[in-house]
């Protein structure tokens, strides 16, 4: 489940402070689109096309799941922020930014707003060159050439020199340095989404729950006396099972792995569903079990309020799930906080997500993982 696309952008400015424009830019596309996983190095090139003065330029390759349409909006309004006033005209003017798509992975577009890639970008070294720097696996896809290709043959002989390296926003988090993060939260808070989004933008690898397997769900939300241990026991056995294969197969010192759960979870839900008698008997096994697995270097517990998680249960529209009431979903909270309380030797980090929407707000994906960083940073 490849959620992001690598979209590569170009950046130009000949006025006003050139650097602070292309600075504040970049943290703006950062802020809003999507994460920057690179940033090229900057230059100055001279004009190319109209009778202006020297540009300086860059090019930056981002990770965002926005359609191409909405990713051209957001640049026009960040380049109206930052002072652009486009003239009615037909020629170049001078500009204090200009924010490009140079590509989308393979797309290929042609509408009457937007020409994907770039139409002009193999004759133009002041986009070639700083993109080279972002050593991308990509090929061009009417063209078929590599961007090293397009500088070799490119007709352009302007100078373009390197003014300096520009800081690239993903530097500042180093979640990477962890081993295994353990992603958790209850019934719709995120789990998934984050996982998924976190392993992408940092190239870990993915764990994700196989909840939709499990045939004991949806007869256990209809009569829950019947239907807990079974289910209970099979997660138990599904997760142990998934757990011991995919984390034997990386190098928990030189991989990093991101899941969505944690195998304690199954303690906390069976502590809710099942009989006391039943939960001794199940607590056995969990416990010869818990002592064979890996533990996370970081849980992250994703908290949400029941109206959310109501909201957001309805809105994935899982069939089975949508009978679920709040009291059990504020059990299951409280099993979780109950658990937390009493784990002192797990690094916990708690992170009330009520009013986030990570998948639609960037700003707020970006204050998770900047709560996981200072959390590191500790
Ligand atoms: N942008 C243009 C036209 N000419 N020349 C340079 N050196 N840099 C630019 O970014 C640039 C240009 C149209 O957008
Ligand atoms: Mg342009
Ligand atoms: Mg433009």
């Amino acid at each position: 489940m490849q959620t992001q696309q690598k979209v590569v952008l170009s950046l130009g400015s000949n006025q006003g402070n050139r650097l602070e424009n292309i600075e504040n830019c970049i943290q703006l596309i950062h802020q809003k689109i999507g994460l920057v996983l690179r940033v090229s190095k900057l230059y100055e090139t001279p004009s190319w096309g109209f009778e202006s003065d020297a540009f300086y330029n860059c090019a930056l390759v981002l990770h965002t799941s926005f359609s191409p349409e909405k990713i051209l909006r957001k640049i026009t309004s960040i380049e109206k922020e930052l002072g652009r006033i486009r003239e009615q005209s037909n020629t170049y003017q001078a500009r204090i930014i200009d924010i490009d798509i140079v590509s989308i992975e393979q797309q290929i577009i042609a509408s009457e707003t937007l020409t994907v890639p770039h139409p002009q970008m193999q004759n133009r070294l002041f986009v070639l060159l700083p993109v080279q720097d972002l050593k991308l696996d990509w090929q061009h896809p009417i063209l078929q050439k590599t961007i090293h290709e397009m500088v070799v043959t490119c007709e352009d002989t302007s100078d373009c020199k390197i003014v300096s390296d520009l800081v690239s926003p993903i530097k500042k988090f180093s979640v990477n340095k962890l081993n295994y993060i353990a992603i958790e939260g209850n019934i719709g808070a995120g789990k998934t989404t984050l996982a998924t989004r976190i392993s992408e933008d940092f190239n870990a690898k993915l764990v994700l729950e196989r909840f939709a397997d499990n045939p004991f769900l949806p007869k256990f939300y209809k009569d829950q006396n019947r239907y807990a241990f079974p289910l209970e026991m099979s997660f138990l056995a599904d997760r142990y099972q998934q757990l011991s294969d995919d984390l034997s197969q990386f190098d928990l010192f030189k991989d990093f792995v991101v899941a969505d759960y944690h195998i304690f979870k199954s303690l906390i839900f069976a502590k809710v569903t099942l009989q006391e008698d039943e939960f001794r008997l199940y607590k056995t096994l969990f416990d010869i079990i818990y002592k064979e697995m890996p533990k996370p270097d970081l849980y992250v517990y994703l908290y949400q309020n029941t109206d959310r998680l109501l909201k957001n249960i309805k809105k994935r529209g899982r069939s089975y799930e949508q009978e679920i009431p709040a009291e059990y979903l504020d059990k299951i909270n409280k099993g979780y906080l109950d658990y937390i309380k009493s784990q002192t030797d797990l690094n916990v980090l708690v992170i009330d997500v009520s009013d986030f929407d990570f998948v639609k707000k960037q700003s707020d994906y970006l204050k998770i993982l900047e709560a996981i960083q200072e959390k590191l940073d500790l």
